[in-house]
Protein backbone atom coordinates (compact mmCIF):
# COMPACT_ATOMS: atom_id res chain seq x y z
CA UNK A 1 0.00 0.00 0.00
CA UNK A 2 1.83 3.10 -1.01
CA UNK A 3 -0.67 5.25 1.06
CA UNK A 4 0.64 3.68 4.33
CA UNK A 5 4.07 3.52 3.11
CA UNK A 6 3.87 7.38 2.28
CA UNK A 7 2.25 7.59 5.52
CA UNK A 8 5.37 5.70 7.12
CA UNK A 9 7.67 7.77 5.44
CA UNK A 10 6.45 11.10 6.88
CA UNK A 11 6.12 9.85 10.65
CA UNK A 12 9.52 8.93 10.30
CA UNK A 13 10.78 11.92 8.32
CA UNK A 14 9.16 13.56 11.23
CA UNK A 15 10.29 11.73 13.60
CA UNK A 16 13.61 12.60 12.64
CA UNK A 17 13.03 16.08 12.16
CA UNK A 18 11.59 16.51 15.30
CA UNK A 19 14.20 15.06 16.94
CA UNK A 20 16.55 17.92 14.98
CA UNK A 21 14.30 20.65 16.07
CA UNK A 22 13.94 19.16 19.59
CA UNK A 23 18.12 19.69 19.40
CA UNK A 24 17.75 23.62 18.16
CA UNK A 25 18.75 26.77 19.92
CA UNK A 26 15.32 27.75 20.80
CA UNK A 27 15.59 32.02 21.34
CA UNK A 28 12.20 32.10 22.58
CA UNK A 29 13.05 30.02 25.72
CA UNK A 30 13.30 32.04 28.70
CA UNK A 31 16.68 30.20 29.49
CA UNK A 32 17.90 31.72 26.11
CA UNK A 33 18.91 34.27 28.01
CA UNK A 34 21.89 34.02 30.91
CA UNK A 35 20.29 35.24 34.79
CA UNK A 36 20.10 39.20 34.35
CA UNK A 37 23.21 40.02 36.41
CA UNK A 38 25.05 38.81 33.06
CA UNK A 39 25.95 41.23 30.66
CA UNK A 40 26.87 40.51 27.27
CA UNK A 41 25.51 36.96 27.72
CA UNK A 42 23.39 36.73 24.13
CA UNK A 43 23.64 37.81 20.37
CA UNK A 44 20.86 38.10 18.22
CA UNK A 45 19.98 37.50 14.86
CA UNK A 46 20.43 39.70 12.14
CA UNK A 47 18.39 43.20 12.18
CA UNK A 48 16.99 42.58 15.78
CA UNK A 49 17.38 45.35 17.93
CA UNK A 50 17.12 44.91 21.65
CA UNK A 51 15.99 47.24 24.52
CA UNK A 52 17.01 46.64 27.92
CA UNK A 53 16.46 48.21 31.78
CA UNK A 54 17.98 47.06 34.68
CA UNK A 55 17.88 48.11 38.44
CA UNK A 56 20.25 47.37 40.82
CA UNK A 57 20.91 47.50 44.40
CA UNK A 58 23.85 46.65 46.33
CA UNK A 59 24.25 46.32 50.05
CA UNK A 60 27.69 46.75 52.07
CA UNK A 61 27.20 46.68 55.81
CA UNK A 62 30.25 45.52 57.19
CA UNK A 63 34.22 46.52 57.43
CA UNK A 64 36.41 43.74 56.48
CA UNK A 65 40.23 43.49 56.45
CA UNK A 66 41.51 40.10 54.69
CA UNK A 67 38.90 37.90 56.39
CA UNK A 68 38.25 39.53 59.80
CA UNK A 69 35.18 41.63 60.23
CA UNK A 70 36.20 45.11 61.78
CA UNK A 71 34.30 47.34 64.14
CA UNK A 72 34.64 50.92 62.91
CA UNK A 73 34.28 52.09 66.63
CA UNK A 74 37.17 50.14 67.93
CA UNK A 75 38.67 51.02 65.12
CA UNK A 76 38.54 54.34 65.30
CA UNK A 77 39.26 54.21 68.84
CA UNK A 78 42.49 51.88 68.27
CA UNK A 79 44.15 54.13 65.47
CA UNK A 80 44.59 57.64 63.84
CA UNK A 81 42.08 57.52 61.42
CA UNK A 82 38.80 59.94 61.34
CA UNK A 83 36.69 58.49 59.38
CA UNK A 84 35.57 54.30 59.99
CA UNK A 85 32.49 53.93 56.84
CA UNK A 86 29.36 51.42 58.68
CA UNK A 87 27.25 51.18 55.74
CA UNK A 88 27.32 51.71 52.09
CA UNK A 89 24.37 51.36 49.68
CA UNK A 90 24.59 51.76 45.89
CA UNK A 91 21.67 51.52 43.33
CA UNK A 92 22.22 51.64 39.53
CA UNK A 93 19.76 52.21 36.53
CA UNK A 94 21.24 51.24 33.30
CA UNK A 95 19.68 51.50 30.12
CA UNK A 96 21.18 49.14 27.29
CA UNK A 97 20.86 48.70 23.50
CA UNK A 98 21.72 45.70 21.22
CA UNK A 99 21.55 45.46 17.78
CA UNK A 100 22.81 42.59 15.02
CA UNK A 101 23.41 44.11 11.96
CA UNK A 102 24.27 40.28 10.73
CA UNK A 103 23.95 36.85 12.43
CA UNK A 104 27.78 37.26 14.15
CA UNK A 105 28.11 40.24 15.32
CA UNK A 106 26.08 41.92 17.86
CA UNK A 107 26.78 45.84 18.64
CA UNK A 108 25.87 46.71 22.24
CA UNK A 109 25.75 49.79 24.64
CA UNK A 110 25.50 50.51 28.02
CA UNK A 111 24.78 53.88 30.03
CA UNK A 112 24.34 53.51 33.59
CA UNK A 113 23.42 55.96 36.35
CA UNK A 114 24.74 55.98 39.67
CA UNK A 115 23.02 56.68 43.24
CA UNK A 116 25.72 56.07 46.31
CA UNK A 117 25.15 56.70 49.96
CA UNK A 118 27.92 55.77 52.76
CA UNK A 119 27.10 56.43 56.61
CA UNK A 120 30.35 56.56 58.72
CA UNK A 121 31.40 57.31 61.75
CA UNK A 122 34.01 60.55 62.72
CA UNK A 123 36.20 60.44 65.30
CA UNK A 124 36.03 64.51 65.81
CA UNK A 125 38.25 64.04 68.73
CA UNK A 126 41.49 62.77 69.63
CA UNK A 127 42.51 59.01 69.70
CA UNK A 128 43.22 59.35 73.21
CA UNK A 129 39.91 60.73 74.01
CA UNK A 130 37.92 60.05 71.02
CA UNK A 131 34.82 61.84 70.22
CA UNK A 132 32.66 59.54 67.24
CA UNK A 133 30.00 61.04 65.67
CA UNK A 134 27.58 60.40 62.64
CA UNK A 135 27.98 61.06 59.31
CA UNK A 136 27.12 60.50 56.01
CA UNK A 137 28.13 61.54 52.18
CA UNK A 138 26.62 60.81 49.02
CA UNK A 139 27.10 61.08 45.07
CA UNK A 140 25.12 60.33 41.85
CA UNK A 141 25.36 61.08 38.33
CA UNK A 142 25.98 58.89 34.64
CA UNK A 143 29.23 56.41 35.33
CA UNK A 144 31.39 54.70 32.31
CA UNK A 145 29.32 54.43 29.34
CA UNK A 146 30.09 50.84 27.65
CA UNK A 147 30.18 50.23 24.03
CA UNK A 148 31.29 47.20 21.67
CA UNK A 149 30.57 44.14 20.09
CA UNK A 150 29.68 40.32 20.52
CA UNK A 151 31.23 38.33 18.13
CA UNK A 152 30.08 34.61 16.85
CA UNK A 153 32.75 31.96 16.69
CA UNK A 154 31.12 29.15 17.31
CA UNK A 155 27.62 28.04 17.02
CA UNK A 156 26.20 24.53 16.72
CA UNK A 157 22.57 23.07 16.80
CA UNK A 158 22.54 23.88 20.84
CA UNK A 159 26.20 25.43 21.85
CA UNK A 160 27.27 28.81 21.20
CA UNK A 161 30.86 30.68 21.96
CA UNK A 162 30.94 34.86 21.72
CA UNK A 163 33.94 36.67 22.31
CA UNK A 164 32.84 40.16 24.06
CA UNK A 165 35.20 43.00 22.63
CA UNK A 166 33.61 45.95 24.81
CA UNK A 167 35.44 49.38 25.64
CA UNK A 168 34.71 51.40 28.54
CA UNK A 169 34.40 55.08 28.37
CA UNK A 170 35.80 57.66 30.93
CA UNK A 171 31.60 59.30 31.06
CA UNK A 172 31.35 58.92 34.94
CA UNK A 173 33.22 61.83 37.55
CA UNK A 174 36.21 61.01 39.85
CA UNK A 175 35.82 64.31 41.15
CA UNK A 176 32.67 63.84 42.95
CA UNK A 177 32.82 65.98 46.47
CA UNK A 178 30.87 66.60 49.42
CA UNK A 179 28.90 69.92 50.53
CA UNK A 180 32.07 71.30 52.30
CA UNK A 181 33.52 70.73 49.18
CA UNK A 182 35.96 67.80 50.36
CA UNK A 183 36.54 64.97 47.48
CA UNK A 184 35.06 61.59 48.38
CA UNK A 185 36.63 58.61 48.42
CA UNK A 186 37.51 56.41 45.63
CA UNK A 187 34.53 54.17 45.91
CA UNK A 188 32.32 57.01 46.28
CA UNK A 189 33.29 58.32 42.57
CA UNK A 190 31.36 57.73 39.68
CA UNK A 191 33.94 56.35 36.91
CA UNK A 192 37.57 55.26 37.10
CA UNK A 193 38.25 58.43 34.57
CA UNK A 194 40.06 56.34 32.19
CA UNK A 195 39.39 53.53 28.54
CA UNK A 196 38.92 50.55 29.71
CA UNK A 197 39.24 47.32 27.64
CA UNK A 198 36.39 44.76 28.79
CA UNK A 199 37.57 41.43 26.70
CA UNK A 200 35.56 38.44 27.69
CA UNK A 201 34.16 34.94 25.99
CA UNK A 202 30.83 33.26 26.62
CA UNK A 203 29.84 30.06 26.39
CA UNK A 204 26.17 28.93 26.57
CA UNK A 205 24.48 25.49 25.97
CA UNK A 206 20.75 24.48 25.68
CA UNK A 207 19.61 21.10 26.74
CA UNK A 208 15.82 19.89 26.50
CA UNK A 209 15.41 20.32 30.11
CA UNK A 210 17.72 22.76 31.34
CA UNK A 211 20.63 25.09 30.29
CA UNK A 212 24.05 26.03 31.15
CA UNK A 213 26.76 28.83 30.52
CA UNK A 214 30.51 30.31 31.50
CA UNK A 215 31.54 33.78 31.07
CA UNK A 216 35.38 34.72 31.61
CA UNK A 217 35.57 38.51 31.34
CA UNK A 218 38.11 41.25 32.78
CA UNK A 219 38.14 44.97 32.77
CA UNK A 220 41.75 46.32 31.84
CA UNK A 221 42.63 49.97 32.51
CA UNK A 222 44.34 51.30 29.31
CA UNK A 223 46.07 54.73 30.55
CA UNK A 224 46.02 56.64 33.66
CA UNK A 225 43.37 59.12 34.49
CA UNK A 226 43.51 62.65 34.76
CA UNK A 227 44.26 62.78 38.86
CA UNK A 228 47.11 60.33 38.35
CA UNK A 229 45.96 56.65 38.93
CA UNK A 230 44.14 54.21 37.61
CA UNK A 231 42.10 51.70 39.37
CA UNK A 232 42.77 47.73 39.69
CA UNK A 233 42.09 45.23 36.92
CA UNK A 234 39.20 43.39 37.22
CA UNK A 235 39.40 39.23 36.71
CA UNK A 236 35.84 37.44 36.81
CA UNK A 237 34.52 33.98 35.83
CA UNK A 238 30.74 32.96 36.21
CA UNK A 239 29.18 30.03 35.50
CA UNK A 240 25.35 29.51 35.79
CA UNK A 241 22.83 26.22 35.18
CA UNK A 242 19.15 27.34 34.33
CA UNK A 243 15.79 25.22 34.62
CA UNK A 244 12.52 25.85 32.35
CA UNK A 245 9.88 25.65 34.92
CA UNK A 246 7.24 26.77 32.90
CA UNK A 247 6.75 27.33 28.78
CA UNK A 248 7.52 31.24 29.46
CA UNK A 249 9.74 30.95 33.39
CA UNK A 250 12.53 29.59 34.40
CA UNK A 251 15.11 29.48 37.28
CA UNK A 252 18.95 29.88 37.73
CA UNK A 253 21.55 29.51 40.13
CA UNK A 254 25.17 30.95 39.22
CA UNK A 255 28.28 31.13 40.66
CA UNK A 256 30.54 34.20 40.79
CA UNK A 257 34.27 34.33 41.46
CA UNK A 258 35.80 38.22 41.04
CA UNK A 259 39.42 39.32 41.81
CA UNK A 260 40.51 43.05 41.54
CA UNK A 261 43.81 44.79 42.19
CA UNK A 262 45.12 47.81 44.37
CA UNK A 263 45.26 51.32 42.55
CA UNK A 264 48.00 52.08 40.54
CA UNK A 265 49.30 55.55 41.69
CA UNK A 266 46.89 57.60 43.74
CA UNK A 267 44.60 60.84 43.96
CA UNK A 268 46.71 63.35 45.93
CA UNK A 269 43.67 65.42 46.95
CA UNK A 270 43.12 62.18 49.70
CA UNK A 271 44.58 61.82 52.88
CA UNK A 272 45.29 57.81 53.54
CA UNK A 273 45.80 58.62 57.20
CA UNK A 274 41.74 59.87 57.43
CA UNK A 275 40.39 57.00 56.34
CA UNK A 276 40.97 53.47 54.91
CA UNK A 277 38.85 54.04 51.93
CA UNK A 278 41.23 57.17 50.81
CA UNK A 279 44.23 54.74 50.97
CA UNK A 280 44.61 52.93 47.25
CA UNK A 281 46.50 50.33 48.42
CA UNK A 282 43.58 49.04 50.44
CA UNK A 283 41.35 48.22 47.47
CA UNK A 284 41.91 45.03 46.06
CA UNK A 285 40.21 41.77 46.95
CA UNK A 286 38.51 38.93 45.70
CA UNK A 287 35.16 37.40 46.17
CA UNK A 288 32.82 34.21 45.66
CA UNK A 289 28.81 35.10 44.97
CA UNK A 290 25.93 33.16 44.87
CA UNK A 291 22.71 33.90 43.11
CA UNK A 292 19.54 32.75 42.30
CA UNK A 293 17.33 34.34 39.70
CA UNK A 294 14.04 34.12 37.43
CA UNK A 295 13.61 34.75 33.94
CA UNK A 296 9.95 35.68 32.91
CA UNK A 297 8.92 35.78 28.90
CA UNK A 298 6.23 37.51 28.05
CA UNK A 299 4.45 38.62 24.80
CA UNK A 300 5.49 40.75 22.54
CA UNK A 301 9.15 40.16 22.54
CA UNK A 302 9.06 41.60 26.31
CA UNK A 303 11.27 39.86 29.00
CA UNK A 304 11.79 40.08 32.81
CA UNK A 305 14.19 38.69 35.32
CA UNK A 306 15.47 39.32 38.33
CA UNK A 307 18.09 37.84 40.46
CA UNK A 308 19.06 37.95 43.61
CA UNK A 309 23.00 37.92 44.58
CA UNK A 310 24.97 36.96 47.70
CA UNK A 311 28.53 36.57 49.36
CA UNK A 312 30.14 33.33 49.98
CA UNK A 313 33.28 34.23 50.73
CA UNK A 314 35.54 37.28 50.12
CA UNK A 315 39.07 38.29 50.95
CA UNK A 316 39.87 41.65 50.93
CA UNK A 317 43.36 43.36 50.16
CA UNK A 318 43.34 45.41 53.16
CA UNK A 319 40.25 47.50 55.45
CA UNK A 320 37.45 47.69 52.80
CA UNK A 321 33.20 47.93 52.99
CA UNK A 322 32.41 44.20 52.36
CA UNK A 323 30.25 43.54 49.34
CA UNK A 324 26.57 41.58 51.35
CA UNK A 325 24.57 41.29 49.05
CA UNK A 326 22.18 42.95 45.69
CA UNK A 327 19.42 42.95 43.66
CA UNK A 328 19.07 43.24 40.16
CA UNK A 329 15.86 43.82 38.12
CA UNK A 330 15.89 43.58 34.42
CA UNK A 331 13.20 44.40 31.76
CA UNK A 332 14.30 43.33 27.44
CA UNK A 333 12.01 44.42 24.66
CA UNK A 334 13.43 43.07 21.53
CA UNK A 335 12.34 43.89 18.17
CA UNK A 336 12.23 42.04 14.63
CU1 LIG B 1 19.84 41.24 23.75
Amino acid sequence: MPTLSKIMGLVFTSALCGHTFAHDWISSRPDAHAPISVMGDHTHKTGELMLSYRYMEMDMNELLDGKDEINPRSLLKNSTYKMAPTKMTMKMHMLGLMYAPDDTTTLMAMLPYLENDMDMLMNMGSSLSPMLMKSSMESSGIGDIRIGALHNIYSDSRQKIHLNLLLSLPTGSIDEKNSQGALLPYAMQLGSGTYDLLPGITYAAQQESFSWGVQASAVIRLDENTRDYRLGNRYKVQSWVQKPLMRNLSASLRFTYEDWGEINGKDKRLNPMMSPLSDANLQGGKIVIGSVGFNLTLPAGNRLALEFNTELNQDLDGLQMAYEDSLMLGWQLSFK
